[in-house]
């Protein structure tokens, strides 16, 4: 865990693309800005929108806050177009996905909107003036660390993720999969499945991976609805501590299932952070001030022995503010 934790340490970044040039904005009256979930009501993304809400309480910003109902680019654009017709000065977004999200916001941009991407990322690098996210890479490659560790180093490891084109969790993977192929020879991986982000498909998945391998020694799941289904599952077939499992995100549900011993270690990234952020580069861009392009936030290993400290409980998502 102490490597796992120095390595999580080392966790900071995102990468820039530099954008500048975009639109006059702004007005006299007071900045308008709307913040753009990748899902609604999820603890990660309302933990974010009140870290920007707190933000824009301090500057006097106007924030409106919009999320669709399942992180689903299709459910996303039609919310994009309705906040493009409203025209805010500026829009913070996490986009849903790294392609299908470039039209929508390459609209923004043309309407002169400001755009911060919060985060997730779209391939476009000339879409947003700042991205502000988590070292997901570094992440990935920390929870091979952890799961190795717990697993002592040999075994079956299988992965859990969302939807390939989904810039935060493809990074976790890919930085766990480097991780298992440069330092950890004792394990066996037996690849990603996918649960479009859906609790009760990550649950199936588990149960259908614990029924071919019934040798699998752990799992990690690169988000939060894919760690609570896993858990769910290895809670219902009895293999408390038996498959280790390790968790990006630190929802409720989550934080319950590591007390319960389900999970070992979460790894709770701070979206309060990337929401204030966020607006303060919104509120810079729209001035004309310096817009940072490259924003790192941080990260924090959550395990059952130091989930009670004062430190750790004030990463812990949240469901309101
Ligand atoms: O893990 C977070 C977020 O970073 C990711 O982009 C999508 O899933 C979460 O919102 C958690 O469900």
């Amino acid at each position: 865990m102490r490597k796992a934790m120095a390595a999580l340490a080392a966790m900071l970044l995102i990468t820039s693309c530099g954008g500048g040039g975009e639109g006059s904005g702004g007005g006299g009256d007071r900045i308008r800005v709307a913040l753009v979930q990748g899902l609604a009501g999820e603890e990660f993304y309302e933990t974010m929108a009140c870290g920007a809400r707190a933000k824009a309480k301090e500057l006097g910003v106007d924030l409106d806050v919009q999320g669709p109902q399942k992180f689903d680019p299709t459910l996303q654009t039609p919310i994009v177009n309705s906040v493009v017709a409203g025209a805010p000065d500026a829009m913070l977004i996490a986009p849903t996905d790294v392609k299908a999200m470039i039209a929508p916001l390459t609209q923004a941009k043309q309407q002169n909107i400001k755009i911060i991407l919060v985060d997730t990322v779209v391939e476009d690098p000339t879409i947003g003036l700042s991205r502000i996210s988590t070292d997901n890479l570094k992440g990935g490659a920390a929870a091979a660390e952890a799961l190795s560790e717990q697993v002592g180093g040999k075994g079956k490891v299988l992965v859990i993720s969302t939807d390939p084109g989904v810039s935060t969790v493809d990074a976790r993977i890919k930085g766990f999969e480097d991780e298992i192929k440069a330092s950890h020879p004792g394990l066996t991986y037996v690849g990603v499945q996918y649960s479009h982000n859906d609790v009760g498909e990550a649950s199936r998945i588990m149960n259908a991976a614990l029924a071919k391998d019934a040798d699998l020694a752990g799992v990690f799941a690169t988000n939060l609805n894919s760690a609570t289904g896993a858990g769910t599952a290895l809670q219902q077939a009895g293999k408390l501590g038996k498959v280790k499992m390790v968790g990006f995100d630190a929802g409720p549900a989550q934080v319950k299932q590591l007390k319960d011993g389900v999970v070992q270690a979460l790894i709770a990234q701070l979206p309060a952070d990337i929401g204030a952020k966020g607006v303060e580069q919104a509120v810079a861009a729209v001035k004309g001030q310096e817009v940072t392009p490259s924003i790192p936030t941080d990260a924090t290993i959550v395990t059952a022995a130091n989930v009670d400290r004062p430190e750790v409980q004030k990463v812990l998502y949240k469901a309101g503010c």
